[in-house]
């Protein structure tokens, strides 16, 4: 395929391409721009390597930067700017990186004394470096690695995931094909570019010729004034960003040319749905992980209010199934799936089946017209406001604090994040772990969002006859005793 930007410039040069901030940029100036950062790319040490760390903002500069990036050929690493220090460590170590870029709007979050142990370069810092002619790349082959993102698993390691072209080719066109596309149509970009649910945003622009509006942080108030003004077609959002919108929804609804919320990144309550379907607002049910590049299961358009609930049947030209073991697993194949785990090709096999389906972890049962609704989970992990999160994960940070003999940690319902996670702690000796240093010190070492809401003090946890903790029990434990 030739290179998306320089083929997007060629056919649509005066079509907006990128609106952030009351400026916008056609194809032809956004592939200017984005040349010229490359030209600052090059003239730095990064391209011994073939892959480039960056803590993108949801801002212009980061959106280029990373398009840049690609631009000369390189794989740009997507790092989450609610990680710790620790975490992000850990995920440059696994990269093989000692730089990372990082959007100017987290200056205050890496200021002297709260640096990452790797040389750090804000973007605006480019411009001071020399420009040296970069070498642009004439194809974006299907094979070829576009994107690296992290994401946690059970094992309580994060794995990058190797997203190819070909990968947010078929995902581009799976959902152009079942949302329809029109050359006017604008995306409103409000979730984070460092996860697929915004990169995937970017990536249709290229593909489509399609503007994107892009906003740097998600206030219900502003989404709502500009989806009334503005001419913005589709917009992708988690369920915790619909129903704060639905709360401030217009008389009058937004503007004509609104087509429908994109809704993805976990399952959403029946209630929500159901005042979309009363007020009259589109909303499009998806499913999709990093490690298929976005949505590969949404609803159309025309089953959006029929099939209330579920997700949809699977996009063009993905392969859907539920295992026909007891378990009821979701299993994908098809052209948006990852090519692997960076340095973990065992760990990425494992998540196959023999005959090469993909095993999503998720449970569902697809109905008589081929309508999948999700159910569950096979494992332990749970969604707080979009992020994934993994007990185990939790579990081993907090395994290293003296005062903790064992803990277990289960996702709780929480009114705003859907899901929180909430600690049950057997204390080392009679003295309890101070509450505020537990907090501390998981503040220090993990995302916000994975820091337990509750810690609940017993004497022992639930174990099976192997030893091996069960959370199902506590699940029960906490719904009879603390809820
Ligand atoms: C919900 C968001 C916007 C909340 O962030 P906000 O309000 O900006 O928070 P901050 O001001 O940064 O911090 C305030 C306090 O809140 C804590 N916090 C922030 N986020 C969370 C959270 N998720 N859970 C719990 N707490 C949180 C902060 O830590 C801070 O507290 P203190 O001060 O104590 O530190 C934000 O979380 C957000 O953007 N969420 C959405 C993320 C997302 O996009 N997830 C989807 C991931 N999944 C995928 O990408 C695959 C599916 C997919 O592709 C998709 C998904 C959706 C739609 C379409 C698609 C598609 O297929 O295309
Ligand atoms: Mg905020
Ligand atoms: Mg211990």
């Amino acid at each position: 395929m030739q290179n998306w930007l320089t083929k997007q410039a060629d056919l649509f040069p005066e079509r907006m391409a990128l609106f952030y901030r009351g400026q916008s940029w056609t194809f032809a100036e956004l592939k200017k721009e984005v040349e010229r950062i490359c030209g600052h790319l090059a003239s730095l040490e990064i391209n011994s390597n073939k892959r480039v760390a960056i803590l993108p903002g949801n801002t212009a500069a980061s959106y280029m930067t990373i398009l840049a990036i690609q631009q000369i050929g390189l794989q740009p690493v997507l790092l989450n700017f609610r990680l710790s220090n620790d975490e992000l460590q850990s995920q440059l170590v696994d990269a093989g990186l000692q730089n990372v870029l990082i959007d100017d709007s987290l200056k205050s979050r890496f200021k002297e004394g709260q640096k990452l142990n790797v040389s750090c370069l804000f973007i605006s810092e480019l411009e001071s470096l020399k420009i040296v002619p970069p070498q642009i790349v004439e194809d974006f082959p299907n094979q070829k690695i576009a994107s690296i993102m992290y994401t946690s698993g059970t094992t309580g390691k994060a794995h990058g995931v190797l997203q190819t072209y070909g990968n947010h080719f078929y995902s581009a066109v799976g959902s152009a094909f079942n949302l329809g596309f029109d050359p006017e149509d604008q995306w409103l970009c409000v979730v984070p570019i460092f996860h697929i649910s915004g990169f995937s945003i970017m990536m249709r622009s290229l593909v489509y010729g399609m503007g994107v509006v892009l906003l740097s942080h998600f206030d219900p108030e502003n989404v709502t004034k500009l989806l009334s003004s503005h001419a913005i077609s589709l917009v992708s959002v988690v369920p915790l960003m619909l129903k704060q919108l639905l709360r401030l929804y217009p008389k009058d609804g937004y503007q004509n040319s609104f087509r429908a919320f994109l809704l993805g990144g976990e399952p959403i309550d029946q209630n929500t749905l159901d005042i979309c379907l009363r007020k009259g607002i589109k909303v499009i049910q998806s499913y999709g992980m990093t490690e298929t590049c976005s949505q590969v299961v949404a609803l159309n358009f025309q089953d959006a209010t029929r099939k209330i609930g579920s997700v949809g049947k699977a996009l063009f030209p993905v392969q859907l199934r539920i295992a026909d073991d007891k378990t009821n697993e979701v299993q994908l194949k098809g052209p948006n799936l990852a090519k692997g785990y960076l340095n973990d090709d065992q760990r990425f096999k494992s998540k196959f089946t023999g005959d090469g389906w993909f095993k999503t972890g998720d449970v569902g049962l697809i109905d008589e017209e081929g309508f999948l609704f999700i159910k569950g989970r096979l494992d332990e992990m749970f969604i707080s406001g979009g992020e994934n999160i993994f007990p185990n994960e939790i579990e081993n940070v907090y395994a290293k604090l003296t005062g903790i003999k064992e803990i277990g940690i289960i996702g709780i319902s929480d009114q705003k994040w859907g899901k929180v996670p909430c600690a049950f702690i057997v204390p080392a000796s009679s003295k309890l772990p101070d509450q505020e240093e537990l907090l501390s010190y998981g503040r220090r070492h993990m995302a916000h969002y994975k820091v337990p809401k509750k810690f609940i003090f017993v004497d022992n946890l639930p174990h099976t006859a192997s030893g091996k903790l069960q959370h199902s029990k506590l699940h029960t434990i906490y719904l009879e005793n603390y809820n």
